[in-house]
């Protein structure tokens, strides 16, 4: 059954795959699966029938069935788990995958998400100019020690797996920061999962919207 995502009908990041359907995008991309992606406006993320599939109100969902999913996270990893292309075949490769998952969302960007959010949530504040060096060095922190990890291999740990996809598009993030240039293998790491075929067909997906929305604007 072919499963449908939901994705913003306008992202605010005008089509730079910034958003996280584009990481359930790039998953089913990798896998060769092919989905219905239901286009979904801020009023409409915040009503009823869709709280129902997610409960913070937010993008995105994945139906699939009977099967409601929310969190981008469990999402990749229920793509993963059931389809090759993301997860070792060899156990311990695959739990080590699904921990570097883990990592790119629990370690690596919560303070890459708080150094964001500090700029639109406290950035008329007058302590906001103290505090931003604290945030960039908290971010820096994390990206020394997953570079140091990371070294001169092409991906974390061994093959691609749902660990990099996730870590990719963690380290995407940080696009428009410079902080990412302090570490130039990082930086060719982003590059390379960017580089991906299935990558490319999953931002151009996600492009073609706003594009679309442009254009009826
Ligand atoms: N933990 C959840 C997950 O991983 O699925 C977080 C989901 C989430 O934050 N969804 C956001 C959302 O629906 C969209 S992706 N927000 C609307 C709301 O909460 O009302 C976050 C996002 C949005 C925009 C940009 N951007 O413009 O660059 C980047 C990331």
């Amino acid at each position: 059954m072919t499963p449908t995502i939901t994705a913003f009908e306008s992202s605010p990041d005008r089509g730079k795959g910034q958003a996280r359907d584009m990481r359930v995008r790039w998953a089913l991309e990798e896998t060769g699966q092919p989905c219905n992606v239901r286009l979904v406006s801020f009023r409409e993320m915040k009503e009823p029938a869709h709280r129902a599939l997610h409960p913070f109100g937010q993008i995105p969902t994945y139906e699939e069935g009977d099967l409601v999913l929310f969190e981008s996270g469990a999402i990749v990893l229920h793509i993963a788990t059931h389809h090759d292309g993301l997860l070792s075949k060899d156990a311990n490769a695959r739990a080590r995958a699904i921990a570097w998952l883990f990592a790119a969302l629990n370690t690596v960007e919560p303070p890459i998400v708080e150094r964001e959010s500090a700029g639109y949530v406290e950035g008329d504040k007058p302590w906001h100019e103290a505090r931003r060096p604290i945030l960039d060095d908290r971010v820096r922190h994390r990206l020394r020690e997953l570079s140091s990890r990371l070294g001169d291999a092409d991906w974390l740990d061994g093959a691609f797996s749902a660990g990099d996809l996730m870590m990719v598009m963690v380290l995407r993030r940080l696009n428009s920061s410079r902080l990412l240039n302090e570490f130039p293998n990082l930086l060719a790491y982003v590059a390379r999962g960017e580089a991906r075929p299935a990558f490319k067909r999953a931002f151009d997906a996600q492009l073609a919207v706003f594009v679309a929305a442009s254009a009826g604007r």
